[in-house]
Formats: structure tokens, sequence, C-alpha cells
């Protein structure tokens, strides 16, 4: 199974989104995994989005992100990169389709609610920057597993 990294971002906490933010991973079959709110260090968000730190946008990015609390969420699941960037949507939350939790929830390109890993590589950086104690990451089968998935075609 594939692991990625979410991050509510301070936007979604501070309209009282986590609850129902979470819920749709959840809903959707995704196995949370690991899961940490913190006011996270300037450190740590320049290194998240280091790959943006030649843009115009960056500084922005970063004060925003670092504006409040954000939560971390590990999700676990087959495809679990491209199934959970799906759920979320496209970039530009006026633009995202119903359905998905930007298009449902947002209006703006920026404050878009959340950050998900988009590739491998991405997923393993990020998950090891934001999960990096011992015991952040929790190996555990979920009792629904064998009903969420078709064991003979997927697991
Ligand atoms: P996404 O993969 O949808 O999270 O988007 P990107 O990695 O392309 O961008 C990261 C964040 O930077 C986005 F959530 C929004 C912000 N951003 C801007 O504010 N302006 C831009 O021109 C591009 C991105």
């Amino acid at each position: 199974m594939e692991r990625t990294l979410v991050l509510l971002k301070p936007d979604a906490v501070q309209r009282g989104l986590i609850g129902r933010i979470t819920a749709r991973f959840e809903d959707k079959g995704l196995e949370v995994v690991g899961m940490k709110m913190r006011h996270f260090s300037l450190e740590t968000i320049q290194q998240h989005y280091a790959v943006h730190s030649e843009r115009p946008f960056y500084k922005d990015l970063v004060g925003f992100m670092t504006s409040g609390p954000v939560v971390a969420i590990a999700l676990q699941g087959n495809n679990a990169i491209s199934v959970v960037r799906t759920v979320v949507g496209p970039t530009n939350s006026a633009e995202a389709a119903p359905g998905t939790i930007r298009g449902d929830f947002g209006m703006s390109f920026s404050h878009n609610m959340i950050h998900a890993s988009d590739s491998p590589e991405a997923s393993a950086t990020e998950l090891a920057l934001f999960f990096s104690e011992d015991g952040d990451l929790i190996d555990w089968t979920p009792c629904t597993r064998d009903q969420v998935y078709n064991a003979a075609e997927e697991l």
C-alpha cells in the first residue's frame, strides 16, 4: 500500500474544517496512519516548499503556512497519492468541481485548505519531514479493509 502526506492548512483549521475534511478521506476508504497538529516552524515550512523557493509567491505561501496551526495527516491506501489528489481537487478551489474537497469548501487559489503530496518521491520526503519521530506513523489494519477492497483483485 502507498502512503501520502496531507496538510490541513491554517485556513482549514481556522474555519473549523478539520473534522469534515478528515472525514472525506476516511469516507473514501483511506486509512489514517499518522496525525499531528502543530504550529510548524519557519524552517520546516521552508523545507517543505523548497521546490517553490525561487517563485514569486513563495514568501506569501510560507507566511500563510506559518500563520497558525496546521494538521499533518499520513494516509494509506492503494494508489493513495493519486486518489488523495483526486479527492482534494485542483489547486484553484474556485474552479474545483463539486464533490472534491476544494470544490465543496473553498473559493481561493492560495487559501485552498489542503496540501497533498504529488509523487512517490515527494510523499517519501514529506512524510519524513512531518513524521520524523519514533511512533509518529502507526502500522495497523482497519477491520474494514477486507470490505473496502476486494482482496482477490486489489490486496
Ligand atoms: P498543489 O499541488 O495543488 O498544492 O499546488 P502547487 O504545489 O502548485 O502550489 C503549492 C501552493 O502554492 C498552492 F497550494 C497554492 C500556492 N501557489 C500560489 O499561491 N501561487 C501560485 O502561482 C502557485 C501556487
